[in-house]
């Protein structure tokens, strides 16, 4: 008789899932907050997993931990000092630490539980965590934040989804905070989410509706992410000055010599086109009510 094959399945939504072959399981573990899953896969290496969604592979994670941090470093080259939101992979903190001219990296995790085991299990994000410009928090970002004024030039939101520990870090009140937390010119990045299924494309316009209320301006750009829900994925851009990011000196990043693997200058300028159908989406957000 053949082995029994193993399977990780996230449901997208009740009529769509998606499935990668498991060849082991290498952590599983219920913490304070949320029940953590490790595993190795022939298909995307190994795999971190909360609460049965799929936060990373090592197979395609340089794109969504580029994309989260390089964009608002080419708009913005002086940014110095930087708060990550959740983040317990290490992933942000290792991108960021390829720029020189970053003085402080706050990471603020609100599991600890996930800090030890990417670690331990995922040396391929954690490895900068002991950089000497970052400092680890073990908090609740919606806690941290409010106590920060004028503190940071950027803010990145690497949170889960917005349900379950999460949740809160898609809320107008959370923004708010943020806005009083950065700097004159400071931006805020935020993983929002996907436009293709129900459920996901609610979260990203509750997301952009916030934001846009609270920054005035939102802008929203793109990537392609293999593991997350329909491959299609989101971020957000809001700054205090309501800059455009589209309107960045590009030959100067590129003489940074920095290396990356998705993100590169003209992919920048082509994120923020997007499809008719995010924009009518986009759009109709900022009117909703609130
Ligand atoms: N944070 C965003 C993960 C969202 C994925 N959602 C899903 N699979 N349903 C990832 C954290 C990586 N630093």
């Amino acid at each position: 008789m053949q082995a029994k094959e193993l399977w990780f399945t996230e449901n997208y939504c009740p009529d769509a899932r998606f499935s990668m072959r498991v060849e082991r399981q290498v952590y599983s573990a219920k913490s304070r907050f949320q029940q953590i899953d490790v595993y190795d896969t022939p298909a995307f290496g190994r795999v971190l997993v909360l609460d049965g969604c799929l936060m990373l592979t090592e197979k395609d994670e340089f794109i969504y931990h580029e994309m989260i941090v390089h964009p608002a470093m080419a708009v913005k080259p002086d940014i110095k000092s930087v708060l990550v939101i959740g983040g317990g992979d290490g992933g942000c903190i290792r991108e960021l630490c390829k720029y020189d001219s970053i003085e402080k990296i706050d990471l603020c995790e609100i599991d600890r539980e996930v800090i030890k085991v990417c670690r331990e299990f995922l040396p391929q994000t954690a490895l900068r965590m002991d950089d000497i410009r970052a400092e680890l928090h073990i908090a609740d970002g919606l806690k941290f934040v409010r106590r920060q004024k004028e503190a940071y030039d950027l803010i990145i939101v690497d949170s889960t989804d917005p349900f379950g520990p999460g949740e809160g870090l898609f809320t107008r009140e959370f923004y708010g905070n943020c806005l009083s937390a950065l700097t004159a010119d400071g931006i805020l990045i935020n993983q929002h989410e996907s436009p293709y299924y129900p459920e996901d494309a609610l979260a990203c316009q509750r997301a952009h509706r916030q934001l846009h209320a609270v920054f005035g301006k939102a802008f929203v750009y793109q990537a392609h992410i293999p593991t997350y829900p329909s491959g299609h994925w989101l971020f957000g851009f809001a700054s205090k000055s309501g800059r455009d990011p589209r309107a960045f000196d590009g030959e100067a990043w590129d003489a940074l010599g920095i290396k990356t693997r998705y993100y590169n200058t003209d992919l920048h300028k082509g994120s923020f086109a997007l499809p008719n159908y995010v924009k009518e989406m986009l759009k109709n957000a900022e009117s909703m009510g609130y």
